[in-house]
């Protein structure tokens, strides 16, 4: 016998595969960097979680009990010939009361963890012992900089292990969503508005994150690194940072420098002490970053290359409207010197 598709098989075939590809999607490993739903990395997220997990079950449960009792109902009292009308039944004060009752409490309950939550969310904490993190979003990359130490990066977020941060944030273009899932949640980036959030990381350790809310062309290009580094790693961090690196003087590195102003990057960029730009992300240590571009591309000579030939061939951006850096035009011995420029800036 062979058996040919039937469209009621070829249905069946269709819901099974999709229930195994529903069924696949839970499969993901503990080390999912971006997984909210397993494993947070800190007090914030813990806190998160365990409002997240009892909430989910409780709503699974009434999910699956009121689903199998339409579909019970549906089939148990289904019409079974043509002239057969269904018995009418009508307010029953007892089921009535159960299930405005019933969801009600649950509501109630709910609602008072989560307002304790919104509490604990929105502290903002200060002090010696806290580092405090203006976070600045951009068409499309992330600018941090750091009040207490006068430090301004992009894209990477180095902070203490085991230490509370209070995050500040704003935007300087359109609505954008800080979002690091294994340390917190996500907190709209707002043009004209500061909003807060503190993170916490338990160890040392490399988190992903990444704009969370639409924003134009490269939303998907925006991503970010929360780096926490031991107090250690951190103070020394900080002590690089603090220390600009010196002008170079020979070589392809020098005459990198003076590209960097004649070609017009020093108008956009910011090198401490060398130049003041007022666009794109600060380059005063450069070199110390593993990624670039909104995290997306390995900092190295082969990369930097390919950007500094064509930035909106390497990343979607709208340089006709003031958005992203644009192709310059540069020969590749022009290129060749301001990447040994860049390489300095350490
Ligand atoms: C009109 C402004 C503008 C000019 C001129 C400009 N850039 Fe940029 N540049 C930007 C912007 C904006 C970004 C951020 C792009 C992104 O990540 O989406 C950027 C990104 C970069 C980055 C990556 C930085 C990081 O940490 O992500 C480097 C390196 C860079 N530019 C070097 C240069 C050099 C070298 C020149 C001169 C040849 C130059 N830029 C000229 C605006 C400019
Ligand atoms: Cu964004």
């Amino acid at each position: 016998m062979r058996l040919s598709p039937t469209p009621a098989r070829r249905a069946r075939l269709g819901a099974a595969v999709l229930a195994l590809l529903l069924l696949a999607t839970g499969c993901a490993r503990e080390t999912m960097p971006q997984d909210v739903l397993s494993h947070p990395q800190g007090p914030i997220a813990r806190r998160l979680e365990h409002l997240i997990n009892p909430v989910f079950l409780i709503a699974a449960f009434f999910f699956v009990l009121v689903q199998g009792l339409v579909i019970y109902a549906a089939i148990r009292f289904r019409r079974r010939s043509d002239d057969e009308a269904p018995v009418q039944v009508h307010g029953s004060a007892k089921l009535e009361l159960t299930w405005t009752v019933v969801p009600a409490v649950l509501l109630l309950g709910v609602g008072i963890f989560t307002l304790a939550n919104l509490f604990f969310l929105d502290q903002q904490p200060k002090g010696p012992d806290v580092v405090q993190v203006d976070v600045i979003g951009h068409q499309w990359w992330w600018e941090f900089k750091y009040p207490q130490y006068k430090i301004t990066t992009a894209n990477e977020l180095h902070i203490p292990a085991g230490k509370k941060v209070a995050i500040k944030m704003t935007s300087t273009d359109v609505i954008h969503s800080f979002w690091p899932p294994k340390l917190a949640g996500k907190v709209d980036v707002i043009p004209g508005r500061t909003n807060h959030m503190v993170i916490e990381a338990d160890a040392p350790g490399n988190f992903f994150g990444q704009c969370a809310e639409f924003c134009g062309l490269s939303h998907a290009n925006m991503r970010l690194r929360v780096i926490a580094d031991s107090q250690a790693d951190f103070d020394t961090w900080v002590a690089d940072q603090t220390t600009a690196a010196a002008l170079p003087v020979t070589g392809d590195a020098a005459a990198g420098a003076a590209l960097f102003r004649s070609k017009g990057c020093s108008g956009c960029h910011t090198v401490d002490g060398y130049s003041a730009g007022l666009v794109g992300p600060n380059l005063t240590h450069f070199n110390s970053r593993a990624r670039f571009a909104g995290y997306i591309f390995d900092n190295n000579d082969e990369m930097l290359r390919k950007w500094l030939r064509n930035p909106p061939a390497m990343k979607p951006m709208n340089p006709n409207k003031g958005l992203g850096m644009p192709n310059l035009h540069l020969s590749e011995d022009e290129i060749t010197k301001l990447i040994a420029y860049l390489d300095s800036l350490k």
